[in-house]
């Protein structure tokens, strides 16, 4: 069994899948702090955990075209100058179950909790890239591509790459974190090195970093190529054809009612109901407002911020807590919730999952609907 030696995990997480572990939390749960735990932070593993030691650690860092690889140890890293950002990760499959609902997809079944955000410590990539001889204004590179230390049985490894642009600029706050809120990072989340490409899918925050490759072409793994890609509702497994989709990078802007979830009931109390959520968007991106409505779009009520990061756009890498209480009918005994965000840039979110469906169910961010029964 290949996953003989995984690490141990906390029971609060639901696992979507055992091997490879897959798993989030109760929604309720996800929003009791804006800072997500780390033994409560969303898992998405493709492959068995390796178990890197910090002593024997080395990351490899090739310049196509330059003979020679340079490398550095856990230490030579933490000797850099460090920065911390606090950042949400969010999985391009989050939500994904309500593509479902309205038609089979190709994935792992997750609500709306395959997301988290942490404060995470390390040295700027820009910095390391630079050390290892990259020339900034040298424009024959056009990405950087990073390999984990999880490999297949074939011996493939875990691989994804960004463009060169948002690896060397210096407000785009690309980390190799050595720590996750504090401590070092988690065997789960990818000790002892992960990338952090913050406003960006969760795909290319490569765990378990073990080599870094500047190139002038994108990553040919699996999860570059033949994943993490969009398309029409229209296309299916017979005619989708993925050189012809871009790899996700930043996501667009997403919401999620929380509290209460799908299936509650809810106290009515001086004819209100209190709704919580999240709500996130890539690219740096802020969150400006949140609509929540119970009458199907009749009547919008704004929602109030509990807790926004102070950071402005685009370096807004965290998610907003929000809350809000809304007038619910006298006579009814069951609602439905619809919670939509705006951002920065004045994207929001589409009203209906059919209109966006694709086969790998990706990029779920209609409106979040959710039903809940009533009790005065
Ligand atoms: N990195 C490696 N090496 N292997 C992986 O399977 N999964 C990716 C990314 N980095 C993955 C990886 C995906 S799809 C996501 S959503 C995030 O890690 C999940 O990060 P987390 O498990 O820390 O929440
Ligand atoms: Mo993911």
């Amino acid at each position: 069994d290949p996953y003989f030696n995984e690490p141990k995990r906390h029971n609060a997480l639901k696992p979507a899948s055992k091997k490879p572990f897959n798993a989030e939390l109760p929604p309720e749960l996800l929003i009791q702090s804006f800072i997500t735990p780390n033994e409560l932070f969303y898992v998405r593993n493709h492959l068995p955990v390796p178990d890197l030691k910090a002593e024997t650690y080395e990351l490899e860092i090739e310049i196509e075209g330059v003979k020679k690889t340079k490398s550095f140890r856990l230490e030579d890293l933490k000797k850099l100058p460090k920065k911390t950002i606090t950042a949400t990760i969010m999985c391009a499959g989050n939500r994904r179950s309500d593509m479902i609902k309205h038609k089979p997809v190709k994935g792992l079944n997750w609500g709306p909790a395959a997301i988290g955000t942490a404060t995470w410590t390390g040295v700027p990539l820009r910095d390391v890239l630079i050390s290892a001889g990259l020339k900034e204004d040298d424009d024959k590179f056009k990405h950087v591509q990073f390999e984990g230390g999880d490999s297949d049985v074939t011996g493939k490894m875990y691989g994804a790459s960004i463009p060169i642009w948002r690896a060397l600029d210096k407000r785009g706050d690309v980390l190799l974190a050595y720590e996750m809120n504090g401590v070092p990072i988690p065997r789960d989340h990818g000790f002892p090195i992960r990338v952090i490409v913050p406003g960006v899918v969760g795909a290319r925050n490569v765990k378990w970093l073990e080599k870094i490759t500047v190139s002038d072409k994108e990553s040919d793994s699996h999860w570059q190529q033949n994943d993490y890609k969009g398309f029409s509702p229209s296309t299916d497994w017979d005619t989708v054809d993925f050189t012809k989709s871009p790899a996700i990078q930043e996501l667009p802007v997403i919401s999620a009612i929380c509290q209460p979830s799908e299936g509650s009931t809810v106290k009515v109390e001086q004819d209100k109901i209190t709704v919580k959520g999240y709500a996130w968007s890539g690219g740096g991106h802020k969150i400006v407002r949140v609509d929540v409505t119970v009458d199907g779009g009749k009547s919008w009520h704004v929602a109030n911020f509990e807790h926004q990061d102070a950071a402005l756009p685009p370096q807004h890498w965290a998610w907003t807590i929000w809350t809000v209480k809304i007038p619910v009918d006298k006579k009814s005994k069951n609602v439905e919730i619809w919670a939509k965000a705006v951002d920065s840039s004045y994207n929001t979110q589409p009203e209906s999952v059919e209109n966006i469906w694709n086969l790998r169910g990706v990029l779920s961010n209609a409106y979040h609907k959710v039903k809940v029964n009533l009790k005065r």
